[in-house]
């Protein structure tokens, strides 16, 4: 059957978002805002989000970063550190602050220098997680430098989270931006406690876009993109209509000099394309009826929240993809991501 010419689904949310702070928020919660209903935010700030009254303040800055016109709702996230305390993680899951913590092993990805060092120092808190019903959000790579960086997922699933579902098995997980043949595998091994996400642009490129004509930084992010076949099993698994997997954009800005220097931050700036290029992913692989479970239904049925009422309509027509959203005050800006390929789908 050819392909819609619109497509009409509830309105999405974004379960994986990083909105930074102050004059990056500023620029970025619009973009992400325009898209989605909720978002779940990260919490890696500099320093990063520990505590209960961190996050609601944290929460207030970002609903005063979006404009009035627009229904948003940030979802925020607890940051695990070594002996993160399990009173502080149950009393933000009973306030309606804490939706979820997350996990980054120390020094995974940006701003991960306060991570967890070993799995042993987080099991109290993770204890009081099992019992309050909050999510644990995984950042699955290990951390090893003798571990080649493009098996650094893999390793995580047989190293670190095998043992994790086993030991807490009452502790719902998510996989995030899983990136391999092997992450796809372990969620669907998993169904009752595990989810995974999945970003617009490990669906859309493979390791080589990283390289191609020269270094480009802005393909960049970590967990780093794959081979072809991982990209391929990504897509099998996002167009499934398995309700394991659903929609984290893991939007990651940073400022186009950070990137494109001799050391260039990791983070694909992916906001305003994104559902655009979902739509463009799945209408490519004939399975655009299947979009909307994996952007509006499967992400709340995991988190246990009900699916959004309002309807979006995409359209089968190209988009313009802004090359750049400028930063207030400073005169920097952010690239935008830009696929290889005309993105064919838009608002
Ligand atoms: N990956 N960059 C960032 C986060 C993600 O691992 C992630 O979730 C970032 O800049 O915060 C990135 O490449
Ligand atoms: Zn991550
Ligand atoms: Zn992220």
């Amino acid at each position: 059957m050819p392909n819609p010419t619109s497509l009409t689904i509830r309105r999405p949310d974004d379960w994986h978002v990083h909105l930074r702070d102050n004059q990056m928020l500023a620029a970025c919660a619009v973009h992400t805002a325009r898209q989605f209903a909720r978002a779940i935010i990260m919490p890696n700030l500099v320093p990063p989000v520990t505590k209960v009254a961190e996050a609601s303040a944290y929460r207030d800055r970002i609903r005063r970063a979006v404009p009035a016109d627009l229904k948003f709702e940030p979802l925020m996230t607890c940051y695990l550190t070594d002996g993160a305390d399990p009173v502080e993680l149950a009393r933000g899951k009973n306030e309606g602050v804490w939706v979820a913590a997350k996990l980054y092993p120390a020094h995974a990805t940006t701003n991960s220098a306060h991570g967890v060092t070993s799995m042993d120092k987080v099991a109290k808190g993770l204890e009081a997680m099992e019992k309050a019903g909050m999510p644990l959000l995984v950042h699955g790579e290990v951390t090893d430098p003798d571990v080649d960086i493009f098996d650094r997922e893999a390793v995580f699933l047989d190293k670190v989270l095998t043992a994790l579902v086993k030991r807490h098995p009452g502790l719902k997980i998510v996989l995030e931006h899983i990136t391999t043949k092997e992450g796809v595998a372990f969620v669907e091994a998993h169904p009752k406690q595990l989810g995974g996400t999945i970003t617009p642009h490990h669906l859309s490129y493979n390791r080589n876009a990283l390289f191609k004509g020269g270094i480009r930084p802005h393909f960049y992010c970590l967990p780093i993109a794959k081979r072809e076949e991982h990209r391929l099993a990504l897509r099998r698994a996002a167009t499934s209509n398995s309700a394991s997997f659903f929609l984290g954009t893991d939007t990651a800005p940073h400022t186009t000099d950070t990137k494109e220097c001799a050391c260039g931050c990791a983070g694909v700036f992916n906001a305003p394309v994104a559902m655009q290029v979902y739509a463009q992913v799945f209408a490519e692989e004939g399975k655009l009826d299947r979009l909307e479970a994996f952007a509006s239904l499967n992400g709340p049925r995991f988190y246990g929240l009900p699916p959004n009422e309002e309807r979006i309509t995409l359209h089968a027509r190209p988009m313009d993809v802004p090359d750049r959203v400028e930063v207030p005050g400073g005169g920097k800006d952010i690239t935008v991501f830009h696929p290889d390929t005309p993105v064919g789908w838009s608002f």
